[in-house]
Parts: C-alpha cells; sequence; structure tokens
C-alpha cells in the first residue's frame, strides 16, 4: 500500500518568519518522513495582493529556497509552484460553483483582509478560501498540516469537498484532517495578534541574531515590569513564550525564576532568546545562502515537482470532470 498523501501551502507575499518556521515548516520536515508530501508555493493566491511582477517572480524563489533551507527535501517531498499546475485554477472554478456566497461571507481571514488593504478588496481576496479548497482536493490529501490562522478555511473545504461527494455521487475525495504542529499560533512582536509577513510583527527567518536582538528589544514583554527591579509572570510574557520554541527546559525554568524574583532582567532574558534564536536561524540561513548561489538547482527542484503534481492534479481532474459532466474526463 502506498503512503497516505499530505499537502500545505504557502504564500510568497513576504519573508518567512518564525511563525512560519514554528507553524508550518518544522511539521512539514517531520511530515515528509510519514506521509507522500506535497508543499505549494501559493503565487495565485498572492495575486490578491497584487504584486509587482518581478517581486513576485522573486518572492516564489525566496520562498522556495527558505522551505528547502529549512529541511524540505525534494527527494521525499513534492515541492512545486501552484501557477506550474493549471488545474488548481479550473478546479477553483469548480468548487466556486458547490461554495454558498453565506459561507464565504463569514470567513474572518476576508474581514481582516479587506481592513489591512482597504483600496484593493478583490473578488480573489472573497474566494480565495475556493481556491484553496482546489489546492487541497487536487491531490486527495488526508492530512492537511496548517497553523491556527487556517482552521476556519479548512473547515469550509472540507465541506465543499463533501458537498462534491454527495452532490457528482463519489468518492472522489476523501475528506481531509487538519494536523496542527506544536506552535499553531504564534504571537508577534506586538504580543497582540499572530506573526504575520504583513503585519510587521514578525521576526525573519533569515534575519542575523544582531537584527533579531534589535527587534527583541521594541517587543513586547510583561507589563508588570517597567523597572529592572519589577517582578513579573513569565506566563503573561509574549518572550518566554518564544522561549517555549528554542530553549531548554532547563534555561526555561531559569527565566521563568529569574523573571518572577527579578534576579534576570528582560534584556538578559532577549539576549539568551536571540542566542538560541541564532541556533536555529543561523544554519538555514547558510544553507539558504548555498541555494542563492545554485539558481539552476532550484529551477531543477521546481520543475521536477511541478512535473509530479501536475500528473497527480490530472488524474484527480479527469475523475472530475467526468462526474460533473464536463469535457476532459474518461467519458
Ligand atoms: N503566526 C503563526 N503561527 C503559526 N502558524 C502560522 N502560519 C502563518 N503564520 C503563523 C502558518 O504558516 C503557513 C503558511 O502561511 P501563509 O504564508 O501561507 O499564510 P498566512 O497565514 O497568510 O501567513 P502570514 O504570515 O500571515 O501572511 P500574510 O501576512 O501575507 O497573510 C500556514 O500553515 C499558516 O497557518
Amino acid at each position: 500500500m502506498g503512503m497516505v498523501r499530505t499537502l500545505s501551502g504557502i504564500q510568497p507575499t513576504g519573508n518567512l518568519h518564525i511563525g512560519n518556521y514554528l507553524g508550518a515548516l518544522v511539521n512539514w520536515v517531520k511530515l515528509q518522513e510519514q506521509y507522500d508530501a506535497y508543499f505549494c508555493v501559493v503565487d495565485l493566491h498572492a495575486l490578491t495582493q497584487r504584486p509587482d511582477p518581478e517581486v513576485l517572480r522573486s518572492a516564489v524563489r525566496e520562498l522556495a529556497i527558505g522551505v528547502l533551507a529549512s529541511g524540505v527535501d525534494p527527494e521525499r517531498s513534492t515541492l512545486f509552484v501552484q501557477s506550474q499546475v493549471r488545474q488548481h485554477a479550473e478546479l477553483a472554478w469548480i468548487m466556486m460553483c458547490l461554495t454558498p456566497l453565506g459561507d464565504l461571507n463569514r470567513m474572518t481571514q476576508f474581514k481582516d483582509k479587506s481592513t489591512q488593504q482597504p483600496e484593493n478588496i478583490n473578488a480573489g481576496l472573497f474566494t480565495y478560501p475556493v481556491l484553496q479548497t482546489a489546492d487541497i482536493a487536487l491531490y486527495r490529501p488526508e492530512a492537511v498540516p496548517v497553523g491556527e490562522d487556517q482552521d476556519q478555511h479548512l473547515e469550509l473545504a472540507r465541506e465543499t469537498i463533501r458537498r462534491f461527494n454527495f452532490t457528482y455521487g463519489g468518492d472522489v475525495f476523501p475528506e481531509p484532517k487538519t494536523v496542527k504542529s506544536q506552535a499553531p499560533r504564534v504571537m508577534g512582536l506586538d504580543g497582540e495578534s499572530k506573526m504575520s509577513k504583513s503585519k510587521n510583527n514578525e521576526i525573519g527567518l533569515f534575519e542575523t541574531d544582531e537584527e533579531t536582538m534589535k527587534k527583541l528589544r521594541g517587543a513586547k514583554t510583561d507589563p508588570a515590569r517597567e523597572r529592572r527591579t519589577d517582578k513579573g509572570t513569565p506566563e503573561v510574557c509574549n518572550i518566554y513564550s518564544y522561549h517555549g520554541f528554542f530553549s531548554t527546559k532547563e534555561q526555561r525554568d531559569e527565566v521563568a525564576e529569574g523573571c518572577r524574583s527579578a534576579s534576570l532582567g528582560c534584556v538578559d532574558c532577549k539576549k539568551l532568546l536571540a542566542q538560541n534564536m541564532e541556533a536555529v536561524k543561523g544554519p538555514i540561513r547558510e544553507r539558504a545562502a548555498d541555494l542563492r548561489s545554485k539558481p539552476g538547482q532550484v529551477d531543477e527542484i521546481l520543475a521536477a515537482g511541478a512535473a509530479k503534481a501536475r500528473k497527480t492534479a490530472e488524474e484527480t481532474m479527469v475523475m472530475v470532470r467526468e462526474r460533473i459532466g464536463i469535457a476532459g474526463g474518461k467519458a
């Protein structure tokens, strides 16, 4: 029996941050060991922000480099760019005809994005979750790893997939279950919203430790610690939550104790964090630099990934077209 399939995507909308790394990439690297894994750079989704074409082209490449440098292995996983597989757009239209407007009206990400880009509230922003449904359905995965921010979209995808199976009699699509990572919602440096490429609250995966420390200096901590001698509560401090991902148990205990007793100042707490983050980010940055020096190799990986993805996607589309009665099915 073949391996169970998984699929996930990531948007080329800016620099990768530690929220993407902890919430998605760490999980992808683990999943590729047990699953037939498809990972996709979703450039069609990025069009909702109307990026400059050159900026988009280089963001796609940079993102692919970041994914590879984080440990996604092209020998084990299929890494590809969404726009290189035309079937995504085809299935999106079919899924759109199965998605009630009312369901899309409930999507909170649309409301957030409309506030973020009030001058460009385009239809793509509204139908974004339907393209995401198509991205998933096309590969018929049983498991989809995402952060908490994508829960609502995943639920919508499952409902639409159920509706397709019910309407067209079938077993074309399995219902994908959500796979949560160890860090489903990494908060931004503001401590108020999730870390996000577009919110200017992120720690970049490729940043040096000096750059990270500079950002950490201004980051929100426990508001009770106004002065160096104030005692704090680590559980309410965003910086302490980052220690949870990057520091050892022993270090975390020391930080917690130092915060409660005020024997450790916020600056030293942040320095330790920056140092531990660097131990993770440094090797990733080096691998990324190496990949940047070999653009041909990255192109080859993406071309091979797209060829494999197209084959799987077309197998699905032949079944779909046949079921719904349009040209290009087996019948
Ligand atoms: N803060 C986060 N904590 C945990 N997981 C996160 N993810 C994103 N932010 C966090 C997960 O990363 C994967 C890829 O995300 P994406 O870039 O495709 O989508 P996004 O959620 O739109 O990411 P951003 O950074 O917030 O981008 P913008 O600002 O462009 O919208 C997903 O699995 C996501 O859950």
